[in-house]
């Protein structure tokens, strides 16, 4: 079988590779030049343990092969972004682009599958640019909505083991999904169709959002109450019934960030509780930043000089290099907008260098730093012994004080 990746990133280049692994004719398409040429020397241009030795068996085999343009195949997965415009309206110009370009190779008996998070109702209306533009095709194309589940880090394990929700726009398209899914997908594959599959997909990242809002919220409550939040969530866990998320600087990444505003933009009145989950998590990072700026003001009226601030962490979540939509880079950001940079040390030991922020080794930042935000839970950050000497903001739970 052959089939089409429209979109080389984070999802679309490990499904294409997965796939090509299992014996099917890939042609991973993306519209960056680079990416593609990269992809065709076996090299990753994203960082995703263990993957690279696999895109470099698939090329090999010529199992893969990346290009600038779809060709004639019998399935085709729009894997592309989907990002939010101003006003927190969901784009999907990418999905409408990407589903344009297969559109004068599609034919009869052909499966059109959309991966990419969209809002309720995308599916229903590719189908129709498809049959609009393409009439003689009416009804002969099998087209489902697939959402991908798999959490960056971990993404070879959960492509073929986590469960999956199969949405077509009618019982034939959605066994043609399952046909072709159940090649790699170990896991259950769900049945369903195209509207309540996209909606589960936003559901489960709103229902993280939600919860990772009320760790955050009691974070809040407990520093105005004077108690530890974290001891605070570990005993209240102890209940049966009871399973809180841990609090952080915010919430960032691409996914749990974004998703709950295709819900919000379309579902105002009736999406309080996911309108408020994103603003408490937006409002947190705003509050960690203030926090620094307090603490700041704190020391130089007590040592009549400025102290030295090391900034622990840049990326979304632990042990990964992502910095998207991060809310430790925007508390950094915001941090050295209200001092000189001379003062800040920012450290992100997963990225080598970064083209505004001038990084510093962990220890040393430590080592120098009056004041210690520690905004990430990297793993390599548990090593540092804790001193009583400095004034350390713990924002992320690793010094638990
Ligand atoms: N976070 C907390 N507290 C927690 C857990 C997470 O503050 O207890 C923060 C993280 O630090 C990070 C953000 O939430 O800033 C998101 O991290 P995450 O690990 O919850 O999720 P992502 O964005 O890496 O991946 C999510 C996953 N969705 C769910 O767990 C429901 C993944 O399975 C999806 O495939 C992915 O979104 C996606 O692509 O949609």
């Amino acid at each position: 079988m052959k089939a089409c990746f429209m979109g080389l990133g984070y999802i679309g280049l490990p499904t294409a590779i997965i796939a090509a692994k299992h014996g099917i004719k890939v042609t991973g398409v993306d519209i960056n030049p680079g990416v593609v040429e990269l992809t065709n020397q076996g090299k990753l241009h994203i960082v995703e343990p263990g993957l690279e030795a696999y895109l470099q068996e698939v090329v090999k085999t010529g199992n893969l092969k990346a290009s600038l343009k779809p060709e004639v195949c019998e399935a085709y997965f729009m894997v592309v972004p989907t990002p939010f415009k101003g006003n927190h309206e969901p784009d999907i110009s990418y999905v409408e682009a990407a589903t344009r370009s297969v559109l004068p190779l599609l034919k009869a008996g052909d499966l059109y599958v959309i991966e990419s998070t969209s809002p309720i109702g995308t599916t229903e209306k590719m189908r129709e640019l498809i049959y609009g533009e393409r009439p003689e095709l009416k009804d002969k194309i099998y087209i489902a909505y697939c959402p991908e589940r798999v959490l960056p880090g971990n993404v070879i394990y959960e492509l073929v083991h986590n469960d999956r929700v199969i949405g077509g726009i009618d019982e034939e398209s959605t066994n043609k999904a399952i046909e072709f899914y159940s090649q790699f997908v170990q896991g259950t594959l769900h049945r369903t169709n195209a509207r309540t599959a996209e909606m589960c997909k936003l559901t489960e990242n709103s229902s993280r959002d939600v919860q990772i809002a009320f760790a955050n919220e009691l974070s809040l409550i407990c520093d105005k109450a004077g108690i530890n939040v974290w001891e605070l969530i570990n005993l209240a866990n102890k209940h049966p019934r009871v399973n809180i998320l841990q609090p952080g600087c915010g919430v960032g990444g691409h996914c749990i960030a974004v998703d709950p505003y295709f819900i919000t933009a379309d579902f105002p009145m009736e999406s309080k509780i996911i309108a408020n989950a994103r603003e408490i998590n937006n409002y947190k990072a705003f509050w960690c930043a203030e926090k620094v700026q307090n603490e700041m003001l704190k020391f130089e009226l007590k040592h009549h000089r400025k102290p030295i601030i090391a900034m622990m962490g840049l990326a979304f979540k632990p042990n990964i290099d992502d910095l998207r939509e991060s809310p430790a880079k925007y508390i950094t950001t915001k941090v050295m907008q209200s001092c000189s940079n001379a003062d800040i040390l920012v450290v992100e030991p997963n990225v080598q260098e970064h083209k505004v922020f001038k990084l510093t080794d962990y220890k040393e930042a430590y080592d120098r730093a009056d004041i210690v935000v520690m905004l990430v839970a990297h793993d390599v950050f548990k090593t540092l012994s804790w001193t009583d000497q400095k004034v350390i903001l713990d924002f992320c739970g690793i010094y638990k004080k």
